[in-house]
């Protein structure tokens, strides 16, 4: 999972031995260090030092060779694989191809290979030929760390996951009611007050921007790019209780750690705010290497909309002058769009269709479908489900192209699944509410959309909980599902 485009078995077997090599045909830095993640991947349950060189010897048997190939047809995250009985050849136009390759000689390799610990295991991988590419340039994934705090540590073990089921983007709320979370130098007190509290009242906490530059880096080196958002002009107490000036009636509020959303406004009218706004942004866009800076927008139930519009609108250009492209949720489509600015279906079809009609691209995001807070039934002992109940099959059973008329995959960058956290306050609940759903959403941006079907799906899923154990993934072990026993 996700499932290839194309796999033909030949029904042999290679076997990797602490003898193997890793062999890097090419001189390229990114595929060298592409080659030295499998190594350390590789390592801990076989306990081999596989070596990772560039010297071609394609003489021995059992070794794994990876070059990058001057054909583009697979596009920037295609690959093929040639497995025999000899040797591996995982060739890729990028190196973030070989690195999409390598998941899927990790799953092809016995569960067991994902143990922190020296297993007793024979090593084989069943041979194949295997095409590969994903259908959407975008998949994936959001993390709200805003509503409770998650640190370095939770958020680069998420990303893994990602890595793992080929996705390629990790979204981090960083600012909301209930907290700030990243650090800005212009306007400290953001986190130095802002950041002090979460939902329920806990100590909240924030990234200094060192600790936000070494997440994307992590990202980064797994070919994931990170979406940071701040929230605007709604979801903003945290801000509002830091900087009285950014209040219309001049006063700071009192921190927040309640659940309720759409109480709050910057003072749209008042020139500070868009001093407020381009520091942010600036101190931001500096330290961002994707594309993207995602502005929120959503809910600003206490900003007027005459107020709302021109403020969206402003910020877009502001997002503009600092070089990056505006992501919003469906809302900011009343605004005036920035010619490559992208609306995030969540809730509003109309919304998004507008978005469209003004030449905008969607990210689908359909809460009743990808919000990972959604409790999979009544009985789930976290989450929400004001959207719907999400079970494993809803999850999976859809497709972004069809779901909302009128809005096909032309108009569809890709797909993104959301994490808000009022109700999850630790990893092990993030694991619960994540997976397994996650895969499916990883299945729906990356396979083909023709053949997909939950039936033949779930066996797959399946034989994923050997994996999801031996990562010590806190797992929803859903009753559809035929897990073995
Ligand atoms: C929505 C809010 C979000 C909240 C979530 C809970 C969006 C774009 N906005 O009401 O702040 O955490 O639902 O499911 O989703």
């Amino acid at each position: 999972i996700p499932k290839p485009v194309s796999v033909n078995s030949t029904g042999e077997v290679f076997v990797l031995a602490s003898t193997s090599n890793i062999y890097i045909a090419a001189e390229n830095s990114e595929a060298l260090k592409v080659g030295q993640y499998l190594a350390d991947k590789l390592k801990p349950a076989t306990g081999f030092a596989l070596a990772v060189t560039n010297n071609t010897d394609t003489a021995a048997p059992g070794n794994i060779h990876l070059s990058l190939l001057s054909d583009s047809t697979l596009g920037e995250e295609g690959y093929t694989l040639q497995i025999t009985k000899e040797k591996i050849n995982l060739s890729a136009h990028m190196p973030a191809g070989l690195f999409r390759g390598i998941q899927t000689i990790r799953q092809l390799l016995p569960a067991a290979i994902e143990q922190q610990t020296v297993q007793q295991s024979k090593w084989e991988i069943a041979t194949a030929s295997i095409t590969d590419y994903p259908t959407y340039a975008f998949r994936g994934s959001m993390l709200d760390v805003a509503r409770h705090f998650f640190g370095v540590a939770d958020v680069k073990k998420y990303i893994d996951l990602l890595a793992y089921y080929k996705m390629n983007v990790m979204h981090l709320h960083l600012s909301d009611d209930q907290g700030w979370r990243i650090e800005i130098k212009s306007w400290p007190n953001l986190t130095a007050h802002g950041g002090n509290t979460q939902v329920g009242g806990g100590n909240g906490g924030f990234y200094t921007q060192e600790q936000y530059k070494d997440i994307v880096q992590y990202a980064m080196d797994r070919y994931i790019t990170i979406i940071p958002e701040i929230d605007m002009p709604g979801h903003t107490n945290a801000a509002l209780a830091s900087y009285a000036e950014l209040n219309c009636n001049d006063t700071a509020t009192q921190l927040y750690s309640g659940i309720e959303v759409g109480f709050s406004t910057l003072c749209t009218q008042k020139d500070i705010t868009y001093k407020f706004v381009d520091d942010v942004i600036g101190e931001l866009a500096a330290i961002t290497p994707g594309p993207y800076l995602h502005i929120g927008g959503d809910e600003s139930h206490a900003t007027k909309i005459e107020d709302y519009i021109p403020f969206v609108s402003r910020v877009q250009e502001i997002v503009k002058a600092h070089g990056k492209q505006v992501i919003g949720w469906d809302e900011i489509a009343l605004s005036t769009m920035q010619p490559n600015s992208i609306a995030q279906y969540w809730a509003d079809a109309p919304n998004s269709k507008l978005a469209v009609s003004k030449g905008a691209k969607i990210i689908m995001s359909p809460a009743s479908k990808t919000y990972m807070d959604m409790q999979y039934d009544s009985t789930t002992r976290l989450g929400l489900h004001w959207a719907a109940y999400i079970e494993l099959d809803s999850a999976y059973s859809w497709n972004p192209a069809t779901l909302v008329d009128s809005i096909t995959k032309e108009n569809i960058v890709g797909i993104e699944a959301p994490l808000w956290t009022e109700t999850i306050t630790n990893m092990k609940h993030i694991e619960y509410m994540v997976f397994p759903r996650l895969l499916g959403y990883a299945e729906i941006g990356w396979s083909a959309q023709e053949g997909r079907n939950w039936e033949e799906y779930k066996l797959r899923l399946a034989k994923q909980a050997d994996r999801l154990k031996a990562m010590q993934i806190d797992y929803y072990p859903s009753a559809l599902v035929p897990w073995a026993k």
